[in-house]
């Protein structure tokens, strides 16, 4: 059985990865099972250290070997904040208005994937697996290729693949692509994703396609299909009904006995639309008067890259709205918004989703969204709440009983948050069993073992 080797920008101890999450977890046991190695950056950056270079840590957890990078602060501002971040998060999520093409961004990128394939090369056995995740490390096959690796590679894409015209204001969007015909296999969220990188490699690089999901250019062929990401739907109900949760649950019932808790929990970023939604709410409370001491918003936006200035101006239009909204419809005794610029300990979060009787989930652009399938699991079938789904979500393609709605389109999305405060009891169950279904047929498991799979089965003759 070869030895899987993940790489990713963080790595996260196996041992210690339940408070991290479902994906952490699924690839820790993806690795325990025979072995592994995890490897990425290490989380630390080195105050006036040379570029492209970074002391490299190994540490064993178990059966996997942990061996992270040091970065220096210029290698780190430029891969992580300036092109990771400020170019290919933006524009990956539609949003030209908001990346910074600035030039030299994309040398400290190229530098840092150059960085970790040289590290990692020599810790590579001949019949390894590798596993590459996420926009941050594209180029990684094309660099331990470059040194002479022979072995299978794949990669999977957490974000989303936006259409050629979108992709092609990137100056470097060409070479990019070309990137990913270093990987056997490519994966991606949705088949919007799919459909996307099927277009711009037909249009744009004139590749052929040899069948469905196999296509050849620049001397390669690469397979792209998509393996849309689940949760550990048994965990996360066991979750539920653990201590914290129910504690937090009980809390919340009671707190709230007289009122209809909605809820949103996302890292506080522009992609989840957050502005929209405290807009739609606030339509909802002036449009339909009923909700007026009744409906409760408890908005979690936990902190997120911070040293971007894009995100410290949204959270102040965050708490300016929420400010507003409290102003003109709050009294002494019912807040409309309860808006918390915190990190919410994990094992609280399923009490939370199981007392709201609404979830909204309206990202304007999501690879996949992992809080939707979340809400579901921590549902009591007896009494579930209703899901608000942005049709922008990757969930969408599969999570087709939720309400679906248009973010952008705040007086739609209020009508539908009503039409989900007022769903009678078996439509609710009936949507929601449907829902636990498909979660549970395409879980985190599922996603993790059809991708590597596919990768043992791809073609690299
Ligand atoms: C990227 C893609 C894709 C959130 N706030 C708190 C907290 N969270 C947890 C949620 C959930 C996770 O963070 C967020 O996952 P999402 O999928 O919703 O979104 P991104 O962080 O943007 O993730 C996304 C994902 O990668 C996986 O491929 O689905 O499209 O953008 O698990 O519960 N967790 C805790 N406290 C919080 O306050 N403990």
């Amino acid at each position: 059985m070869s030895r899987l080797v993940v790489v990713s920008n963080r790595v996260a101890d196996p041992r210690k990865a339940a408070a991290a999450g479902g994906l952490a977890v699924a690839l820790g046991d993806a690795l325990s099972t025979n072995g592994g190695l995890w490897f990425g950056w290490s989380g630390t950056v080195v105050e006036g250290g040379a570029p492209g270079e970074g002391e490299m840590h190994t540490q064993q957890a178990g059966n996997v070997t942990l061996s992270t990078v040091d970065l220096c602060r210029e290698d780190h501002d430029s891969y992580y904040l300036g092109y990771s971040n400020g170019v290919l998060w933006p524009v990956f999520h539609y949003r030209l208005d908001l990346a910074d093409f600035d030039a030299g961004y994309i040398g400290g990128y190229r530098r840092v994937n150059q960085l970790l394939a040289r590290k990692l090369m020599p810790l590579l056995r001949p019949d390894d697996i590798i596993w590459v995740h996420d926009y941050h490390l594209i180029p990684m096959a094309a660099e331990l290729r470059a040194m002479g690796c022979k072995n299978r590679i794949g990669f999977f894409l957490h974000i989303p693949l936006p259409p050629p015209l979108i992709l092609a204001a990137v100056p470097q969007h060409e070479w990019l692509i070309r990137s990913l015909f270093a990987y056997d296999l490519v994966g991606f969220q949705s088949n919007a994703d799919v459909e996307h990188f099927s277009r711009y490699v037909g249009e744009e690089v004139g590749a052929e396609k040899l069948a469905e999901h196999q296509f050849r250019a620049f001397g390669r062929r690469v397979q792209a299909q998509a393996f849309p990401i689940g949760i550990d739907v048994d965990e996360f109900a066991a979750l539920t009904h653990a201590k914290e949760a129910s504690d937090m649950y009980e809390r919340m019932k009671s707190e709230y006995s007289r009122r209809r808790l909605l809820l949103g929990v996302e890292r506080l970023d522009y992609s989840k639309g957050l502005p929209q939604r405290l807009k739609a709410f606030r339509e909802l409370l002036k449009n339909y008067p009923e909700n007026l001491k009744r409906a409760t918003l408890i908005q979690i936006a936990s902190p997120s890259r911070e040293a971007l200035d894009t995100y410290a101006g949204l959270r102040q239009e965050l708490e300016s709205l929420c400010g507003a909204i409290n102003g003109d419809y709050g009294g002494l005794d019912w807040m409309p918004v309860r808006y918390i610029h915190r990190n919410v300990a994990r094992q609280r979060l399923p009490g939370l989703y199981r007392a709201a009787c609404v979830a909204l989930v309206t990202p304007l652009r999501d690879g996949m969204n992992l809080v939707a399938k979340e809400f579901i699991a921590a549902q009591d079938p007896a009494d579930p709440g209703v899901l608000v789904l942005s049709r922008f979500a990757g969930a969408a393609e599969q999570l087709k009983e939720a309400i679906l709605v248009n973010p952008y389109d705040v007086h739609g999305t209020a009508e539908s948050i009503q039409r989900a405060l007022q769903m009678p009891l078996p439509e609710r169950q009936r949507r929601h069993q449907l829902l636990l279904e498909r979660i549970r047929s395409q879980d985190v498991h599922w996603w993790r073992q059809t991708f590597l799979s596919a990768l043992q089965a791809c073609d690299v003759t």
